[in-house]
């Protein structure tokens, strides 16, 4: 988001849901009202809404309380994850938070969710698009014992149960229906401490990238995101726990639900490519690729990107 938009966001965030003179919100954020028009274009294609009137100016409407946050936690609290939940209204990216409640000592299972991110990251340093309560986003505080890897595959097999239909899995972190990313998983790790940060694509009405879709669009019918995020969450933790006792079973659901294995690929790993055959994915969670002169190289998502496949 550019420094004036965000500009704009604050003065009306600061205003509480009262109504800012046009000229005024001009003033404070040093722009002209033909700029004001602008940002308030792009702040609502992200999902912000915001009244007009003629002679009061502008405001932030009450947020859309379509996420229960309450209910989550009721529907939750029998489980490890989940067994602690925070919902705020923005953050810069999920995952920061969940690391700084870490260091906090805050125990594994906590939750964080955003209705909207203004850093919202991919693998790689690339950005990942968050408009506001428009998807789940959100980041699992864990600190596992097993290999990271195997928590990127128990999310995506969550997901995919939640999901069903057409849903498949794109080695290494993409939920996709016909090419079309419908979700993304981030799994990063600092010492002992694992964050699982997910971004799942729920209404249409958004700017989504090009090659994105919405769950809404998928299935022809608005979800509803309190009963979404519950089934998410209840799926993650079983699949968190067959990670850790049955890692097999769950990797045997993932090959039949991933599109990559069996297909030859092309990989970019730093500046090196390497081209093969995306053989299985390993007790760890790593990717077998043989090369066409038979050699087999373990490749691990985070540092990789999947070129063709
Ligand atoms: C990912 O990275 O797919 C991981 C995305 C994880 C997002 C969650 S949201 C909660 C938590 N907090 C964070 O800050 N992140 C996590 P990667 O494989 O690098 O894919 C990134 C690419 O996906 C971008 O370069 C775009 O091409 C595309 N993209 C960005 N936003 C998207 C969206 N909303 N839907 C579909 N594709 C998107």
């Amino acid at each position: 988001m550019l420094r004036t938009t965000k500009g704009v966001l604050a003065c009306l965030e600061e205003a509480q849901g009262g109504f800012i003179p046009a000229q005024d919100l001009c003033e404070k954020t040093r722009i002209s009202a033909r700029q004001l028009a602008d940002e308030l274009t792009v702040l609502r294609r992200l999902g912000h809404a915001i009244e007009a009137d003629p002679i009061l100016g502008y405001r932030l409407a009450r947020p859309q309380v379509d996420f229960d946050v309450q209910q989550l936690r009721q529907r939750l609290a029998s489980c490890c994850i989940g067994r602690e939940i925070i919902a705020l209204p923005s953050t810069t990216s999920t995952n920061d938070v969940a690391f700084q409640l870490s260091q906090n000592g805050r125990s594994e299972g906590v939750v964080v969710f955003a209705e909207t991110q203004s850093a919202g990251r991919g693998r790689l340093g690339r950005a990942w698009v968050s408009p506001n309560g428009r998807g789940l986003w959100f980041s699992v505080l864990l600190r596992p014992r097993m290999p990271t890897a195997r928590l990127t595959v128990a999310a995506a097999v969550a997901l995919t149960r939640v999901v069903a239909g057409q849903a498949r899995i794109k080695w290494p972190n993409d939920i996709v229906v016909n090419d079309r990313k419908l979700a993304g998983i981030l799994t990063e790790a600092r010492g002992e401490i694992v964050v699982l940060g997910i971004g799942l694509n729920v209404y249409a009405d958004a700017p989504w990238p090009a090659q994105a879709i919405s769950l809404e669009e998928l299935l022809g019918e608005r979800p509803d995101r309190t009963e979404l995020a519950a089934r998410v969450l209840m799926e993650l933790d079983r699949c968190y726990s067959q990670a850790a006792q049955d890692f097999d079973g769950l990797l045997e659901e993932w090959a039949t639900r991933c599109v990559t294995l069996g297909k030859q690929i092309e990989l970019q790993i730093g500046g090196r490519r390497l081209v093969g055959l995306a053989y299985a994915l390993d007790e760890n969670g790593a990717l077998i690729v043989r090369r066409d002169n038979g050699q087999t190289e373990r490749v691990y998502g985070a540092d990789v990107t999947l070129v063709h496949g």
